[in-house]
Formats: structure tokens, sequence, C-alpha cells
């Protein structure tokens, strides 16, 4: 090997695989999630005992639901099939016709792509449930932190991180899972502007082979296939891209006991700050009250931040002035 190909690392391999979810620590005790490192893993023998792995099929869901009224993330080529909750525009229409568009069964416009996410309490969710059974991890969990997500080829969730410990149940189709160290997140995201680190902005999609990934000390990439279950441990970057029609995952967290006030972590998700981030709030009054509770967790990224949410948001308000409120009520 010659000096310069020597220098190049490529430690990109797939997330170790386990079977069975981690066994919990006592009857009285939290599930032992992060005593596997903090890594993440692929979980086979749950989700493959799911009556949903195998019998949500178009012709099931639009017979079962099909009349009932959902919202679906609309997206498109220009976008790169990128759903990013707080920028994507939504669509009211019937399950059954998502469904059939998601499925590839009936498109009205093919250019268009949808990526629904039933939510908790929904008449769809609340009747789908009797398929698939939430996990007792020990660790607190909330139905709001899930969903059933249904997507189509080239949907993509943008590298971001996330609070909790994620469990990413794959029901129908292949999602290819790019996971990256959060001590690895500055370099990964060294070249992007401020919005997108901070999660206000779609970051671009990172091909599989882009460069930079050869420079992350921990890089996990794979395919997660059906009845496979993927843990996304706390604050890890992740993307994820669907690769055929007829998608279904269920996100599953539990909350972790993990500081967030560590500096390295992004920002952007950390305790209430999620809020702001992942809806697309503009009311003044409500931002410096969200900046100034979490005015501890900013150090040295407040500015940066505001300066990009003003931007992004188009906010009536400087950055300045933003600051010097939070400043003055915190
Ligand atoms: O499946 C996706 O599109 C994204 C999943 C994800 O980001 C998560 O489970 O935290």
């Amino acid at each position: 090997m010659k000096g310069s190909e020597s220098m190049t690392r490529n430690l990109t391999r797939p997330a170790p695989r386990i079977t069975g979810l981690p066994t919990r620590a006592s009857e009285a005790g939290p599930g032992d999630l992060a005593g596997y490192g903090g890594l993440p893993l692929v979980i086979e023998g749950v989700a493959d005992k799911w009556e949903a792995v195998g019998k949500w099929t178009a012709e099931h869901l639009v017979q079962r639901c099909g009349d009932e009224e959902v919202s679906a993330f609309v997206t498109d080529k220009s976008l790169q099939g990128t759903v990013l909750q707080q920028i994507n525009q939504k669509v009211t229409t019937s399950f059954g016709s998502v469904v059939k568009h998601i499925f590839g069964v009936e498109r009205e416009d093919p250019d268009r792509s949808y990526y629904l996410r039933v939510e908790p309490g929904s008449s769809v969710y609340e009747d789908l449930s009797a398929d698939f059974e939430i996990p007792d991890t020990g660790f607190e969990y909330n139905p709001a932190w899930t969903g059933i997500w249904m997507g189509q080829t080239g949907n993509a969730t943008p590298f971001h991180n996330d609070q909790w410990h994620g469990l990413l149940f794959q029901v129908s189709g292949h999602k290819r899972y790019l996971m990256v160290h959060p001590f690895d997140a500055p370099t990964l995201q060294r070249d992007w502007p401020a919005e997108a680190r901070y999660d206000l902005s779609r970051a671009d999609i990172v091909p599989e082979d882009a460069p930079v990934l050869g420079e992350l000390e921990q890089v996990y990439q794979g395919v997660l296939g059906p009845g496979e279950v993927l843990y996304v441990p706390p604050f890890w970057m992740h993307q994820v891209v669907t690769l055929d029609d007829g998608n279904i995952s269920m996100p599953i967290r539990f909350n972790t006991s993990q500081s967030p006030d560590v500096s390295l972590f992004q920002l952007s998700q950390r305790s209430e700050l999620r809020n702001l981030t992942n809806q697309p709030v503009r009311d003044v009054e409500e931002i410096v009250g969200f900046l100034r509770r979490n005015r501890a967790n900013f150090e040295g990224l407040e500015k940066e931040f505001v300066e990009a949410l003003v931007r992004v948001r188009g906010l009536d308000v400087t950055p300045e002035q933003l600051l010097a409120s939070v400043a003055e009520r915190g």
C-alpha cells in the first residue's frame, strides 16, 4: 500500500447483530441498552414476531382503515425526497389513497412522494396497534415518541440526532442506515451551514461512499430489513434512506438517563429545544421562552444558533434583539 492510501481509513461497517432485546437488569430497574456500550445494534427475534410483519399489505391496510383521514408529509425530487418535519408541506387525505400511493398501486402525481407518520391516538394507529407490541425496556416510554411511518423509495430522513434510546422496528421493506458517533459530529458537519447543523433546514443526503465517512472514527452503515430492529443510541447522528415502496417502520423511543449537557452534542436536540427546532414556531415570545429555559445548555453556541434561527424562520427581530430578550428574562 502506498503512503497516501495507507492514510485513508474506512471503518464503515454494519451494526453488530444480536438476538432479542437487551434484558432488564432487574424487575424494578431499567434495561441495559446503555450496557451494550451505547453502540448501534441490529436486533433480531423481536419485530419478526409481530403480526404486522407480513400482514400489512396495501390491500389489507386499505380494506381495514382506508376511509380514515390522515395527514402525510409531501416531498419530491427537488428536496431529494427528504422529510424534515418542520419544513415539509402536509396534505390531508384518506389513508387509503396515501397507502395506494406509497405502495405504488395508484399514483395521481408520480413526481410527488409521501411520507406518512401515523400518530398514536389517531384512529388508524389505535386500530393497527392490535398487530404490534411496545416492548417493556424498563425505561420511561411516552406514546407520543412513537408512530407508524410509511414511505416510498427515495424518501430520506437527513442526518440528525435524538436525545432518547431509539428502536426502529422495520415492518416491511428496507432502509439504509448511516450512523455516526456523537463525538464525530463536528467532523461530519464541518462543511455544513449552521442551519443544517442545528436541524433548522435539511442537510444534504450523505452518499454511502462520501469521503468524509473515511475521516470518522465510528461509523456504521447497513440495510435494515423486515422483522429487524435498529437500536439508535442517544445522540448518535443518523441518516435513514427508504429503499423500496410500501415501506413501513415504527420508531419506538425510550427516555435516556444520559446527560444532554455535553458540549459536543448537537444543541438543537437538547431537552426542550427539540420543540423549537422540530416545529415551525415563529412566535418570538414563545421562542424567547424556549431559549431562556435552555440557556444552561447553550454555552458558546447560543449566538450561532439564534442567527440561524432568525434566518430560517424569517423572524421579525434581529439576532441581537432576540439574545438581549433571552438574557433579560434569564
Ligand atoms: O426511518 C426514518 O426515516 C428515520 C428514523 C429515525 O430517524 C429514527 O428512528 O430516529
